[in-house]
């Protein structure tokens, strides 16, 4: 009994010296007591952590300043001379372990300023990170002509089983490839840390199997093209820290052809399942006599347009994704101009063009073309938008164009590099 009494004599006395309030349980683990610091007028404080803030390298450490005195206040986060930040909560994170100091001031509506200052120690990681993709929440491919095949459907593959093999293919740095199949048709990618967005550097590298001709028969075309299929990227930050990539959460990466006319927004297509008594339908022997069957999958937009996705000789598997249960498949998004040219003006020669910037297998994987910038990231009414950093990243087939024997325009996806991790 005394030694229980004096024992909490101690923690009392503990207690009222680091200004904590008192309690008897939950507080058990650790000597320590959360602090906090002022600003000098006392109108906004920081809580410290016991042990004061911490947090693994890419991962994002969010703070929130307490507002002692109520008001409008204007945030400014400093780094020495660098400003870090101008939201109201600090979403912190670097690449780099050490100790950083951070100034915080506060404006209030009388031009007032206020200023406080603490640190934030990173630290290297437990377990080392991958610079490539370590998770596919989804893959979900539009009908195209190496669907089932890349990757391989085998007999009672789940949509699971099928992320898995996605994941199997171009995870880590093992270089497979998967397709996307035609417009729409994407994958989602995840990683075991945030990729960082430093600011005015390439962020991600996403790698496909774009290569450039190296003949045209049209001598006059000013473009780089050959075989450049490009997919729309958009990036997921997980703000809310579950693990997820929510609906709010993702951006589009606006690439060089966003802001144009041509480029149509909120586009939606719809593709159905041929059903089992579908028969082939044979194209005039004078032209595409390289499909075995001109109408075999077809689809509607929200424009009043329809078509059918072709069966050619050189694929014979069934193109629509096997493993889905629906007879209907619907993708929404952003939709690119054709890119591709029947250069031979007799459906021998087609020239898949690249566009400048900021699309997936558009460009070469040596070259920047297929680097990526975080802060290209633009909210649905096209606002640029910052995100501290990126979680999840998910790549769609832009173009809805059928380019004769070449088959559907269908970006692929050979990986993703975190290129800070990788340079480091
Ligand atoms: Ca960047
Ligand atoms: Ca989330
Ligand atoms: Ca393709
Ligand atoms: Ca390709």
């Amino acid at each position: 009994m005394n030694m229980i009494y004096s024992r909490l004599k101690i923690y009392v006395a503990t207690s009222l010296i680091t200004g904590c309030c008192l309690c008897f349980s939950g507080c058990e683990k650790d000597p320590d007591f959360p602090t906090t610091v002022t600003t000098k007028d006392g109108k906004v404080a920081i809580d410290i952590p016991p042990g004061g803030f911490q947090t693994p390298r890419c991962k994002v450490l969010s703070i929130t300043p307490t507002l002692i005195k109520e008001g409008n206040y204007e945030m400014q986060w400093n780094i020495d001379d660098s400003i870090i930040s101008s939201q109201e909560e600090l979403e912190f994170i670097a690449i780099k372990p050490q100790k950083y100091t951070i100034t915080l001031q506060a404006t209030d509506e009388n031009k007032q300023v206020s200023t406080l200052r603490f640190n934030i120690t990173v630290n290297d990681e437990e377990k080392a990170y991958s610079p490539y993709i370590t998770s596919v929440p989804e893959y979900k491919p539009a009908p195209g002509q190496f669907v089932n095949e890349l990757p391989k459907y085998e007999e009672g593959d789940t949509q699971k089983a099928m992320n898995q093999k996605v994941l199997e293919a171009i995870g880590y740095n093992t270089r497979g490839m998967i397709t996307l199949g035609g417009y729409g048709g994407y994958v989602i990618c995840g990683f075991d840390h945030t990729i960082v967005n430093v600011p005015g550097e390439y962020d991600l590298k996403i790698l496909g199997n774009a290569f450039y001709a190296n003949s045209n028969p049209n001598p006059e075309a000013s473009e780089k093209g050959g075989s450049c299929e490009p997919g729309i990227v958009m990036v997921a930050y997980d703000r809310n820290k579950n693990g997820v990539a929510d609906d709010d959460e993702w951006y589009e990466l606006a690439g060089s052809e966003y802001h144009k006319e041509t480029t149509l927004k909120e586009y939606q297509i719809t593709y159905y399942r041929p059903d089992e008594y579908h028969d082939p339908v044979e194209a005039p022997e004078n032209e595409q006599s390289w499909n075995t069957d001109a109408e075999y999958i077809a689809w509607t937009d929200n424009r009043n347009a329809q078509g059918f996705m072709p069966k050619n000789v050189y694929h014979n598997q069934d193109y629509y994704p096997k493993w889905l249960e629906e007879d209907e498949l619907s993708f929404r998004g952003t939709l690119l101009p054709n890119n591709a040219k029947d250069e031979s003006g007799e459906g021998t020669y087609w020239v898949l063009y690249a566009y400048p910037w900021g699309y997936a297998d558009n460009g070469l994987n040596t070259d920047e073309t297929s680097n990526f910038k975080i802060e290209w990231a633009v909210d649905t009414s096209g606002n640029p938008v910052h995100l501290p950093g990126i979680d999840f990243v998910k790549i769609y087939t832009g173009v809805n164009q059928y380019c004769g024997w070449l088959g559907e325009m269908s970006t692929e996806v050979m990986g993703i590099n975190d290129l800070h991790l990788l340079n480091n």
